[in-house]
């Protein structure tokens, strides 16, 4: 399967009236599977197993340093010997010049590849997270997330343990306007693909290169699942972009600027493109904590309804170059 699935449920007016009840990820629904036969499954009582292709992962297993979620309580290396990078809160440098987007090892809509020339910008170094977006809704600026919960954390969004974890479960609109209250807008998906491949003539298929994903790389989902969750912002260096972006690549979807359309490379200028005058969904990138490799490409590209919000879909934003 090429992409994964999206859990993306779209903003009804009953959510808004609390109609929609969080329900734990482990919460039996007579779908038990244990494939690798560790004792739990990913929808199994009495704990949901996050790599259930990895028989060393499971509840009680023991958690070590290596990037994963072992005992697959939602939280990464939580060992007090454990250390993660400190965060750089400083915008990333995009450079100015043609880079090349798209992809002839992708689906169609990554064809033809072509060069694109892209004005120099400073992009967010790490995904949005709660915190940044909590202070944009202080100053009156925001809307609250749909839900404060993540997959399989009941307390998130306003959880101090949570405050260097990307926001989820915003819509385009509420990033587009996070980004405006920041001084910036979203990217748009040239300037976003430039960021994750470099620029020409580069063609890597990922932020760091042609290795595929593993969890030192990205919080990546499916057969080499790191968390089943979110996870903080910048843990990775390993995964950074030419210029220094980090987890471009997995934890989670991004919003971009653009409408989507399937066909655009075709008709698309050589500079600074926009994306099509209009459109019915807007399109995100780098994949998420349960996505596949192929998600993870720097060229992949998946397209949601702008109202829409899911646990696995945040954003960063670009700023004026000179800034
Ligand atoms: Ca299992
Ligand atoms: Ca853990
Ligand atoms: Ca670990
Ligand atoms: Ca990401």
């Amino acid at each position: 399967m090429r992409f994964s699935q999206p859990r993306m449920w779209m903003a009804l007016a009953a959510v808004a009236a609390g109609a929609v009840v969080w329900t734990p990820a482990w919460s039996a629904t007579g779908l038990c599977q244990d494939k690798d036969g560790d004792g739990y499954g990913l929808d199994c009582a009495p704990g949901a197993d996050c790599n259930d292709l990895d028989a060393a992962m499971h509840p009680g297993a023991r958690e070590a340093c290596n990037l994963r979620d072992d005992d697959c309580n939602a939280l990464v290396d939580d060992l007090a010997g454990c250390t993660a990078p400190a965060l750089d809160p400083a915008p990333v440098q995009v450079a100015s010049g043609p880079f090349v987007m798209g992809s002839d090892h992708g689906a169609p809509d990554e064809r033809p590849v072509h060069a694109v020339q892209v004005s120099a910008v400073k992009l967010d170094r790490h995904e949005v997270t709660n915190r940044r977006y909590r202070d944009c809704m202080r100053a009156g600026a925001c809307s609250a997330p749909a839900l404060p919960t993540s997959h399989r954390r009941p307390a998130y969004f306003e959880s101090p343990a949570f405050d260097d974890y990307p926001v989820i479960f915003v819509s385009w609109n509420q990033a587009a306007q996070f980004c405006h209250f920041a001084g910036g807008r979203l990217p748009t998906e040239a300037e976003w693909e430039k960021a994750a491949r470099g620029p020409a003539p580069d063609t890597r298929e990922y932020p760091w290169g042609k290795e595929r994903p593993d969890c030192r790389r990205a919080n990546l989902g499916g057969a080499g699942s790191c968390v089943g969750d979110t996870d903080r912002v910048g843990r990775r260096p390993d995964g950074a972009s030419p210029y220094g972006a980090m987890d471009l690549a997995g934890n989670v979807w991004e919003w971009v600027q653009d409408w989507y359309g399937a066909d655009y490379y075709s008709v698309s200028p050589g500079r600074d493109p926009q994306g099509p005058a209009k459109g019915s969904l807007k399109v995100m990138r780098g994949g998420c904590w349960e996505s596949g490799a192929s998600s993870l490409r720097a060229s992949c590209r998946r397209a949601e309804l702008p109202n829409a919000w899911a646990d696995n879909v945040g954003f960063r934003c670009v700023y004026p170059a000179g800034r």
